[in-house]
């Protein structure tokens, strides 16, 4: 492989190319006219604008990009995470141009894209599932039926759904009906398929997710879990590796599972086998994401590992060069997305320019990010801004160099995600480990972020009054450097 062409844009398309580049392969950036300015676009060794700025006639044309393909000799397309990475249609188009698709068959994707086939898939290797249908739900009485068999409260799943779109929860058998019409029409409209299915709602849980990684010689390992329950309506906010509820046999439990539903599809390259974990430890299968996730680089700071590379090289026919015994966990990692959204207003994206934009640095900080200062953040696409990871030889290092991190990045121009980042790693139940996918709910009110801008508020009087002395002092020295360190700590404290 000689030249691949990232089907993406921002930060995903920058991590990508910089592995290819680690492996001397050449790069080909394709970017809507809103990315022209973008760095990934620069980083790229050839770069083509494809079209406007909607996904829709850009990121998101398939045979427009399968032209550029063929124009500039391209042998392998990266598709990174969203737009079409998860597109069955598109991974089998690629490779009917003779180009090779980075990720699994497009039947591995439609097995797993599909809940039920996946669960069907999983059953035959005995892999824990919550307990509700078999499989779709025919009519309302079969539903009422299994309903009544399986207990209250449950939820009516989507089978073409996943990522927690199309759910239901029904707590009555009274309300069933009316929720399994309202899952059947959501579901027919959002993706032309209103299968449904039952299963127990299992509450408070966490989710736990596993990475796996397959080459083309039925060798499949498994890089451990990444812990993602601080979630606000399924949008993770933060993620870690390893997770602190997980004991060594558990890990290995799950860990064989996940290895166990990538052979149950006959899967290739890297992917993600998400669990719910209940609170006595239950684990249960959910679904399989045949993509490269957001959060890989918690896993890649605790093993070694660079994915993407490795997503190369088995897309290259090669054999993982690691068995499973090779692999460690070395540390932890956590990471934070940086939104551009107000957590004080509803987390409303806030577009606009980075005025300022200035990210941390240091031992065990690592910033994924698409942006300079500067730059617009486009409304067409995910606010996302960058992922702040950090590592460190335990959890509480990993927090304290990611609180230390946070105070560090300087970003004006946009409302952040950063205070409410700061907030979690700050709050005890998340520092005592001891936290599930009801922690927003249960811990956060928007009031709470108020405290520290009354916090910040004071500081800026402080400043405000101190300046004003100074510059009434008129005997004040160019060498006095007290008080200028003390302005200079004042003013980092403002921005
Ligand atoms: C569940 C569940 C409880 N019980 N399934 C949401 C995303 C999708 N992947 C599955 N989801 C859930 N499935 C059963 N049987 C709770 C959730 C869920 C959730 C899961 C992971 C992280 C955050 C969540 C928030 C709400 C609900």
């Amino acid at each position: 492989m000689k030249k691949i062409l990232v089907a993406n844009r921002g930060e995903i398309a920058l991590r990508v190319m910089r592995s290819c580049k680690e492996l001397g392969i050449s790069t080909v950036a394709v970017f809507s006219e809103a990315d022209r300015n973008a760095p990934f676009v620069r980083y790229a060794d050839e770069a083509v604008c494809i079209g406007p700025p909607p996904s829709a006639q850009s990121y998101l044309q398939m045979d427009v990009i399968i032209d550029v393909c063929k124009k500039l000799h391209v042998d392998g397309i990266h598709p990174g995470y969203g737009f079409l990475s998860e597109n069955s249609d598109f991974a089998l188009k690629v490779k009917q141009a003779g180009i090779t698709f980075i990720g699994p068959s497009p039947e591995a994707m439609d097995m797993m894209g599909d809940k039920l086939s996946a669960k069907a898939a999983a059953k035959k290797y005995k892999i824990p599932m919550v307990p509700g249908s078999e499989g779709a739900i025919s009519s309302v009485e079969e539903g009422k039926k299994i309903a009544l068999e399986t207990g209250f409260p449950l939820l009516i799943k989507a089978s073409a759904g996943g990522g927690g779109k199309g759910m239901r929860i029904v707590e009555r058998i009274g309300d069933f009906e009316e929720q399994m019409n309202l899952a059947v029409s959501e579901a027919t409209s959002a993706f032309g398929d209103g299968s449904v299915f039952i299963e127990r709602y299992v509450t408070g849980p966490r989710h736990i997710e596993i990475q796996v990684l397959a080459d083309n010689h039925g060798n499949v390992v498994y890089l451990f879990e990444r812990e993602c329950s601080i979630q606000r309506r399924h949008q993770k906010v933060i993620e870690e590796a390893p997770s602190s509820v997980l004991t060594p046999e558990l890990r290995k439990q799950m860990g064989e599972c996940a290895v166990n539903v990538a052979k149950a599809c006959n899967y290739s390259g890297a992917g993600t086998v998400e669990f719910l974990l209940d609170d006595k430890r239950n684990f249960y299968f959910l679904e399989m994401n045949t993509r490269l996730q957001v959060e890989h680089p918690v896993t890649e700071m605790i093993t070694g590992i660079d994915l993407v590379k490795q997503q190369i090289k088995v897309a290259r026919g090669e054999k993982l060069d690691f068995k499973q015994e090779d692999l460690q966990i070395h540390g932890h990692s956590l990471e934070v997305r940086v939104y551009a959204e107000d957590p004080s207003n509803n987390f409303l994206p806030d577009i606009g320019k980075l005025s300022t934009y200035q990210r941390p640095q240091g031992l065990g900080v690592r910033v994924d990010d698409g942006f300079e200062e500067g730059m617009d953040i486009p409304i067409y696409y995910d606010p996302m801004i960058a992922k702040l990871v950090t590592f460190g030889k335990d959890r509480s290092e990993a927090i304290s160099r990611m609180i230390r991190a946070i105070d560090d990045y300087r970003i004006t121009g946009v409302e952040t995600t950063l205070s409410f980042c700061r907030f979690v790693l700050n709050h005890k139940a998340f520092v005592s480990g001891n936290f599930d996918t009801g922690f927003i709910k249960d811990h956060f009110k928007p009031e709470m972020l108020i405290h520290e801008r009354a916090d910040e508020a004071e500081v800026a009087s402080v400043f405000a009054a101190a300046l004003l002395r100074e510059l009434g002092d008129k005997k004040h020295r160019a060498g006095d450097t007290q008080s200028k360190e003390g302005s200079a700590w004042r003013l980092n404290r403002l921005s």
